[in-house]
């Protein structure tokens, strides 16, 4: 059966390609999206893409992956560095995470330096733009093909 990988994105990535291009690039969430259907077909996987604004709705999302999925690639923005909740799902539903983001946070200000997400993924990967959801999913599925053999 073909193996379904939930892309979750957190607060405000909705409005990417729209605000502060700056930082973030003019590709939007739609974009980031056919880009992760293309490489999942192309892997044989499955890809639900979910956005959402709501922490609770985030919690929501991964316990339901822990049913229905074979792993995580995670764009918690913001809640990354703020989010117990979230560390504590993940570690509930013990799915393979790939934690996400746009930008190098490590190269931004010192708040967006810590992640809680980031002791509970398998891997972390920032500061690639939208190619580091493109990462993230072969990441996932070589993680997930080592994994089957072991
Ligand atoms: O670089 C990333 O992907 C982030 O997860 C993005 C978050 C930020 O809080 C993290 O530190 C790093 C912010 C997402 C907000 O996206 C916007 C897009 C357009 C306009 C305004 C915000």
């Amino acid at each position: 059966m073909t193996q379904v990988i939930y892309v979750l994105n957190g607060p405000n990535l909705n409005l990417l390609g729209q605000r502060e291009p700056g930082i973030y690039g003019a590709t939007t969430l739609e974009d980031i999206k056919a880009l992760c259907l293309s490489k999942a077909e192309e892997l044989g996987l499955s890809i639900e893409f979910l956005q959402s604004n709501h922490e609770g709705q985030l919690v929501d999302w991964i316990q339901e992956a822990g049913q229905r999925a074979a792993g995580i690639v995670f764009n918690p923005a913001a809640y990354s560095h703020t989010s117990v909740a979230l560390q504590d799902a993940i570690r509930a539903v013990q799915l393979p995470v790939m934690e996400v983001h746009l930008s190098n946070i490590h190269a931004r200000e010192s708040f967006r330096h810590h992640s809680f997400i980031a002791p509970v993924a398998k891997g972390v990967i920032c500061g690639l733009g939208p190619y580091g959801y493109v990462v993230a999913i072969e990441a996932l599925a070589n993680y997930l093909k080592q994994a089957a053999k072991a």
